[in-house]
């Protein structure tokens, strides 16, 4: 059969079942992509930087979102298989290693710039992602989101998984012609089988938003204990100095009373603008590790990139190690997307072997893997320099290693080593 060529021929042509051959060919088109695109395999970028392995694939994209969420597949209301609601992105992650799997629940968003929660899973770590059947219908309260993302995952102690995720809704106090002034909040919701979720109220605190908040995977003193980021606008971290540390009793009706800075903004680094926690710190039996994310002005606009730090076990509000500079930069493709020049992380997972699996997003755009270890992480937070805060200061920290070098050079060379 002759496949029909232009919109004429399709529209006066679906009688006799040639409009019928287009919207089946465009359907499996459609269908072996997106089945192609599932089952890719992904490649590990060798060297690295010893620290972690960046992976040649993003582990899941817009692409990844199954055709059924996008396409209307009854020919009678679609006759040319079109798109009837897109997909622009799937970034930023919560993360779980799970029974056994590797679970995200990525933040969609729709072409509409709404964004919503959907879980993928794959039982291996860098490839084979795929989304279930259907997002996630996230209960709301009694003030609807109007924006919900960046979920962070945690096993918590108490036996639920919790999600906690950023709810934005607009500035009720903003002037009728202001359409962008917005409120963000933290949405608490938990689960026991991330497909029935129960919204909680969402968490109070004394700042007036706040974002990237986590919940710390242990009781503290018998509460809830949570890292936050007061911020004083919805951009504008302003006198929000950097990432809180807050106390609960409850998590139901979740209230900070008191909210202390622990992670500090400062001059001239990677997070002289604003910081935010990642995911829930992972337990060592060095300290928690943390991997946060820093934000710096450019004159192309704000660069987020990822560092870590290490914080005291028995009391994690203290943080015991700063490793100075970033510890992933936006590369590449990373580089561009929606919103440029953006690497952010709220997902990670660690498997019985201690493997760490960190799933950050780049651009607003899509979701890479960086493949790595507790030991390997371990030794890069308690092995490298603070940021010395001066370029003097700075050269002489890279003097000092290029003359341990040299010497052990010599040493080699002379049989001494
Ligand atoms: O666009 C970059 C990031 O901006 C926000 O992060 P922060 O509150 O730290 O500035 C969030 O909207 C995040 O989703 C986004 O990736």
């Amino acid at each position: 059969m002759q496949e029909p060529k232009t919109d004429r021929e399709v529209n006066g042509q679906r009688a006799d079942g040639e409009g019928a051959a287009l919207f089946e060919r465009r359907k499996r088109q459609v269908t072996e992509r997106y089945e192609a695109l599932v089952a890719r395999p992904n490649e590990r970028i060798e060297p690295g930087n010893g620290i972690y392995d960046r992976y040649v694939n993003p582990v899941l994209t817009a692409e990844h979102a199954p055709p059924i969420w996008k396409y209307d597949f009854d020919p009678e209301t679609n006759p040319y298989f079109s798109e009837r609601l897109g997909v622009g992105g799937a970034f930023n992650p919560g993360a779980m290693y799970w029974n056994g799997r590797y679970v995200l629940v990525a933040r969609v968003e729709g072409a509409d710039r709404k964004s919503f929660f959907a879980v993928a899973e794959s039982d291996r770590p860098t490839e084979g992602f795929r989304f279930r059947d259907r997002p996630i219908l996230m209960p709301e309260t009694e003030d609807p989101d109007v924006n919900v993302y960046d979920m962070r995952l945690v096993q918590h102690e108490d036996g639920w998984i919790y999600g906690l995720f950023c709810t934005e809704r607009r500035d009720p106090a903003a002037a009728p012609s202001d359409l962008s002034s917005a409120v963000a909040q933290c949405g608490i919701a938990r689960t026991r089988d991330l497909e029935r979720w129960e919204r909680l109220a969402d968490l109070k605190t004394p700042s007036a938003q706040q974002r990237n908040v986590v919940l710390h995977p242990e009781f503290v003193d018998g509460k809830y204990a949570f890292y936050t980021r007061p911020q004083d606008g919805f951009i504008d971290a302003g006198s929000g100095g950097g990432i809180g540390w807050g106390l609960s009793d409850s998590i139901e009706n979740a209230v900070i009373e008191r909210e202390i800075i622990i992670e500090e903004r400062a001059y001239h680094t990677v997070k002289e603008v604003k910081n935010g926690q990642g995911p829930a710190p992972i337990k060592t039996d060095k300290g928690w590790l943390h991997i946060a994310h820093g934000v710096r002005g450019t004159a192309a606009g704000l660069r987020y990139v990822l560092y870590a730090f290490l914080s005291d076990l028995r009391e994690p509000w203290k943080v015991t190690h700063r490793p100075g500079g970033h510890l992933l930069a936006p590369e590449g493709i990373e580089r561009v997307g929606d919103v440029s020049n953006v690497l952010f992380c709220n997902g990670a997972t660690v498997n019985e072997d201690g493997d760490i699996h960190i799933y950050y997003a780049s651009s607003d755009t899509r979701i890479h893997v960086a493949a790595t270890s507790v030991e390997r992480l371990l030794d890069y937070v308690l092995h490298t320099p603070e940021d010395p805060l001066r370029s003097h200061a700075c050269v002489r920290q890279r003097l000092d290693l290029i003359e341990r070098n040299l010497a052990y050079r010599e040493a080699e060379q002379s049989g001494r080593a």
